[in-house]
Parts: structure tokens; sequence; C-alpha cells
């Protein structure tokens, strides 16, 4: 039987969800004005004033935000609250310009959690389960937010933070841990460090695994899910918005219901900047209703995707995001097609391969070059020059069907690609450089 945290919100009407909506944007917009002069002079010169803005329908009246109004307004010039009353910040890991600095009320602390919590009962969490919380704590968003999260459901919550693998192992083994959270590109390298000390995913406790903070793709996803034995679930968040627990997975794996009592979203055409119709794939957008601290409205967050409102077998009724695609800012042009990393990841696993690679992208004279590293697998390494280029050859032919485009693929030895503890770097643009 599917078990909900907060049941009467989690699986309320639409009619009673857009009530909650109509009425917490209506107050937050009038906050906004009020105690943010940066948004208030967006929507004046908009011509909006929250007499404008009487329920959810007017939310397209109300100018966006976008990482460069963050940057402007570093680091003060969101926070909709007097300093005394926020009692945090975290921060992104921002690695080109300005970090991302949030702040937070202890409300605002309070239902981040809540959704967190939400996500860790979604998969099967209850007082009873052992949480190992692997995702980088301090100013990451992972670790506090699903840290808070486990406390709320009573979980024995296990800090490890990221990185010291065999620490990590020895604890999942001797703690009896459940549930783990970590990146999707950590719980694989977890998974290699298991297979390696020779345990089968019978031999290891864990029964779920909360992963998120990047793109992963379903295929991925089933070989965590073989090698962990476990159920493998994903979870959305993104700083500016509080952290993880914006979406999270319910048992049916079919998108990540959104927490509609605490963010609106909207996908938007990224160029034109127009609402897009349910089901169309185009950038996602959040409007944080009840975040007093940091409240961001129509803050536009790159990542592309796609909505549902179909009915969800879990019986939550909040609306589901697809996995997302990647990002407009990671999505990569070469020779003029528009190719997602989450797109080669997806051919690499198709043929056996697990989701170590990095592509490399330059340019010669003046064309762009496709360069994509993977490891095999220790299981097909060989030094047969004969086979390996059979199985090169056989990528190239995979890419060129999925892209459209010609690659250059070159296999490596197994654990020659740096793993990450955290988010995993897949691509290299030398053409920026
Ligand atoms: O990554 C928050 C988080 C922590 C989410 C732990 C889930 C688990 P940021 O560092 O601010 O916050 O990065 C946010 O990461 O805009 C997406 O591009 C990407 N992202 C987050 N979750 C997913 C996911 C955290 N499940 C950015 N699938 C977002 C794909 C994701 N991309």
């Amino acid at each position: 039987m599917e078990r909900y945290y907060q049941e009467d919100i989690e699986t309320a009407s639409r009619e009673k969800i857009k009530a909650i909506q109509d009425e917490k944007l209506v107050a937050q917009v009038k906050h906004v004005w009020d105690n943010v002069p940066y948004y208030r002079k967006k929507m004046e010169e908009k011509g909006v004033t929250p007499d404008d803005i009487k329920s959810s329908d007017d939310l397209c009246k109300l100018p966006f935000l976008s990482k460069a109004d963050l940057r402007e307004a570093y680091p003060y010039g969101l926070v909709g609250v007097p300093l005394k009353d926020c009692v945090r910040i975290q921060s992104t890991s921002g690695t080109t310009g300005k970090r991302v600095v949030a702040f937070y009320t202890l409300e605002d602390i309070d239902l981040w959690e809540d959704c967190c919590a939400r996500a860790i009962v979604a998969a099967g969490g209850t007082d009873e389960d052992v949480c190992q919380v692997s995702y980088g704590y301090g100013l990451f968003t992972g670790g506090p937010g699903l840290n808070g999260g486990s406390h709320k459901v009573g979980c024995l919550t296990v800090p490890t933070s990221s990185g010291n693998t065999d620490r990590q192992i020895m604890f999942i083994q001797d703690l009896h841990t459940t549930i783990l959270c970590c990146t999707p590109s950590y719980a694989a390298f977890l998974g290699e460090r298991f297979k390696e000390l020779g345990y089968g995913p019978d031999e290891i406790p864990l029964k779920a695994g909360i992963f998120g903070a990047e793109a992963w793709s379903e295929e991925m996803r089933q070989d965590i899910q073989n090698t962990l034995g476990i159920k493998a679930y994903d979870i959305y968040g993104l700083t500016e918005l509080s952290g993880p627990g914006v979406a999270f997975e319910c048992s049916a794996q079919q998108g990540m219901h959104i927490n509609e009592d605490h963010f609106i979203a909207e996908i938007i055409d990224p160029d034109t900047e127009e609402v897009l119709p349910e089901g169309t794939q185009g950038e996602l957008v959040f409007t944080a209703i009840d975040k007093k601290a940091f409240p961001l409205l129509r803050y536009r967050t790159r990542d592309i995707c796609t909505l549902t409102r179909e009915k969800c077998s879990c019986g939550r009724t909040h609306v589901r995001m697809a996995k997302p695609k990647g990002r407009t800012d990671d999505m990569l042009i070469i020779r003029g097609v528009n190719v997602f990393p989450s797109q080669i990841e997806t051919v690499l696993l198709n043929h056996g391969y697990a989701a170590n690679y990095q592509i490399i992208v330059g340019r010669v004279n003046n064309t762009d070059t496709l360069d994509v590293q993977v490891e095999m697998t220790p299981e097909m390494f060989t030094d047969n020059v004969g086979e390996i280029e059979a199985r090169q050859r056989a990528l190239v032919d995979g890419l060129k069907s999925m892209l459209g485009l010609k690659a250059k693929v070159s296999l490596v030895a197994p654990k020659s690609i740096a793993r990450s503890e955290g988010k995993a770097v897949r691509v290299i643009d030398n053409r920026k450089i």
C-alpha cells in the first residue's frame, strides 16, 4: 500500500491544489512587492501591480527572474525578510561567475524538510529505516535537505556526507543501511566498489536509493538498481528554490511529483518566453509561493523537460515533471545539431557500458569535433585490438543513429576516467577556451 508523509495535501483534488496556489500566490506577490525592491522594479517596468494578480491564472503577467538577476542582485538584493529573520544560507558550487546564495527563515527550512520527507516516504521510508545521507553537507543543499527530511520521517540518519567510499560501504554493511541518498554517479561508483569487494546485490542491505542533483538516464537507473539490489528513485531540486525535494519520484517511477502546494511550475519556450501547453518540451520555470526569505517568482531554471497531469497510480495528484533532459546551458550544439549528454549516455548504456564516460568537444579547421571516451567494464576489458575496434565501431553507429552525427569513440581501460563524489563532470568543451 502506498504511504504518504502528508497524505491530505499529497492526494488533494486538483481544485483544492489550485485554491491553495491561488491564495498563496496572491499573498506572495504582495510580500515580494512590499519587501523586494529589485523585483518590484521589474514589475513596475512591466506595468504590473499586486492588484493585477488575483489568482494563479494571472501568473503569466509577472516578469521572469534568471540567473543573471541573481548575479546582479547578489548577495542580498532578493532577500524578502529582515536579515535577523534569516537563519541559514546555502549555496551552489558555482563553476562560473558568482555563486548562488539562497536564504532561509526557520519556516522556510521546515517546509523544505517536509518536501524531502515526502520524497523519503515515497521511496518506502519509515521510522524503521536507516537512511545514509551521502550527498555533500555544508553549502550544498543535498546533505542538509535530505538530513532534515530523514529526521522528520524518523529514520536513523547516518550523515556520512560524500566521499570516503570504503567508509560508506562499512556503514552500509555494519549499520544495515536501507536507504541511500547521493548523486546517481556516486551511487554507480559505490556499486562498482561493492562489486570489487565481492558483494552481490543480495548481500547489500539497501532497499532504496534517492538519487538526484544531476541528469541520469533510465538505463543508468537499471544499472544501479541491479548492482545495488534496490529501487532507485529520482529527486529534483535547486538551491534557488530551497534544494532537493522540489519534486520527487514515487513507486510508479514515471516522473517526479512537484510539490505544488509550495511551487507553481510552468514550461516556457526558452527563446520566446511563451508559456507552452502541458506535455510540450521546454524550459521549466518555478514560482515559490510560500518561501519568505528568498521568494523567487517565475524563476527560469534552464532545465529542459515536460509536465504531465495524467493520473498517477500512486494516488498523488501533484503534477509530474519528466526526468530533465538536460539544461539549456549544457546542450551542446555540434555542427549545428543539438546534443544533450543524456542522449550519448543512453547509447552507451544500451551497449552494455557503465556511465563512466567523458565527452570532449573541439574545433578543427572550423569544424566541430565530438570525441567520446568510454571506459570498458572489467568484464569486457581486453587488449585484442580487433575486438576493441569492433566495439568502437558499434558505438559510432549507435551514436550516429541517435544524434545524426559522426563521433569519434575511444574505449579506455576500466577506472581511467575520474570518478565524482558529487555531480559528475561529463563534458569538456575546448571550443570555449
Ligand atoms: O542539485 C539540489 C539537489 C540536491 C537535488 C540533491 C537533488 C538531490 P543545485 O546544485 O542548485 O541544486 O543544482 C540544481 O541540478 O537546475 C538541474 O539542472 C540539476 N538537477 C537537480 N536534480 C536533478 C535531477 C541541487 N533529479 C540543478 N535530474 C538543477 C536532473 C537535476 N537534473
